[in-house]
């Protein structure tokens, strides 16, 4: 038998399998398990410098009411319409005009806010509000009711716009997904500002606290405190030659991650650091807090400003390196991938 007739075989073979709903793994075996992660996702850069004046016009094309969230999806360009950044990740850039409100909902999504610009606009979660400054990072665990908004422009208020970081992709695959409104714009406060932060945010527990659930208790980590902690190390010495100085985000009541799926991140760069290639299975999102820089991310490399948004895709080697101090915030899916004991990482 020629080798073109058992191809002709094989074909009429595959198709008549096929309207079995069957196909032969021997075809796809290489691409089903393949020697090393093959992302899709590709290494981006979102340059907030250009992006800027177009979130802001979404001011004038929505109402934030209307809208119900005011956000311009930042899409991976690896992944057409799939409204992700990464295989599990989801990020947008939201606007909040003085005097808008987001009315309350909740969803098992859980999300974080990255506050990139602006001042005094507040999340409501739980039933307690917490007042938004740039470079706060924010959490909306899964399931919990939350609503924004911004006071208005006689009581003070500017555009707030800030990263949302949520694992959309992640609970889509799962099927899981549910949401509900709730029956008002905004839910009543329970507690004041500042209730959960007194209670779990300064080294203590409430002195019968259990724990009942992986999500942190607070809900709100100032930026002041985290630029104070990086600040603090590398004033002592601490200078890694991969991350800089880098610190993860806890939950304060267990040592986890904030929330179950998402892990954040901050990280100093002082002003000349070069950085050495690390590469790990989990994806990453970074947003540029203060500074200038660049980073190569697999075979990209991008200069990075204030504010601009980058993505790195599992298991790409990414290599930072500042031209001033910078400060840059990270999140991940780090969890999900320890959890399931896909966590491989690499310092070269
Ligand atoms: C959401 O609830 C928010 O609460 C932002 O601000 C973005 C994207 C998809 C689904 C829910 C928010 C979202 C979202």
């Amino acid at each position: 038998m020629t080798s073109d007739t058992a191809d002709a075989l094989r074909a009429a073979y595959y198709e008549r399998i096929a309207a079995q709903q069957m196909s032969p793994l021997w075809e796809s075996l290489h691409n089903l398990v393949p020697k090393a992660p093959q992302p899709k996702a590709l290494p981006a850069i979102w340059k907030y410098a250009q992006l800027r004046d177009l979130v802001v016009e979404a001011g004038s094309v929505i109402s934030a009411e209307e809208a119900v969230r005011r956000v311009l999806i930042l899409e991976n360009p690896g992944l057409p319409g799939k409204s992700s950044m990464t295989p599990n990740l989801y990020a947008g850039l939201q606007l909040i005009l003085p005097g808008e409100i987001a009315p309350s909902h909740r969803h098992t999504q859980s999300a974080l806010r990255f506050i990139v610009e602006g001042e005094g606009a507040w999340t409501a979660v739980n039933g307690e509000r917490t007042t938004m400054h740039p470079g706060d990072f924010i959490i909306t665990p899964s399931w919990t009711w939350h609503d924004h908004g911004n006071p208005s422009v006689e009581d003070g208020g500017e555009p707030v716009v800030w990263l949302d970081g949520l694992d959309i992709p992640l609970v889509a695959q799962m099927d899981a997904g549910f949401a509900e409104s709730y029956p008002e714009a905004t839910q009543p406060l329970s507690r004041p500002e500042g209730d959960s932060f007194a209670r779990f945010g300064q080294n203590m527990l409430p002195v019968r606290h259990r724990v009942s659930d992986p999500t942190s208790p607070i809900f709100s980590y100032p930026y002041a405190r985290s630029r104070e902690a990086l600040d603090a190390l590398y004033r002592n010495g601490e200078l890694d030659e991969w991350d800089g100085v880098k610190l993860r985000y806890v939950n304060p009541a267990t040592g986890g991650w904030p929330m179950p799926t998402i892990a954040t991140f901050m990280q100093y760069l002082p002003s000349g650091f070069k950085g050495r290639a690390y590469r790990s299975t989990d994806a990453t999102v970074y947003c540029v807090v203060e500074g200038k820089g660049t980073v190569k991310i697999g075979s990209g490399e991008f200069n990075f400003d204030a504010h601009d948004v980058f993505v790195a895709p599992a298991w790409a080697y990414v290599q930072l390196s500042a031209s001033v101090e910078s400060v840059v915030f990270s999140y991940s899916d780090r969890p999900v991938l320890a959890a399931l004991n896909l966590l491989r990482e690499e310092r070269v």
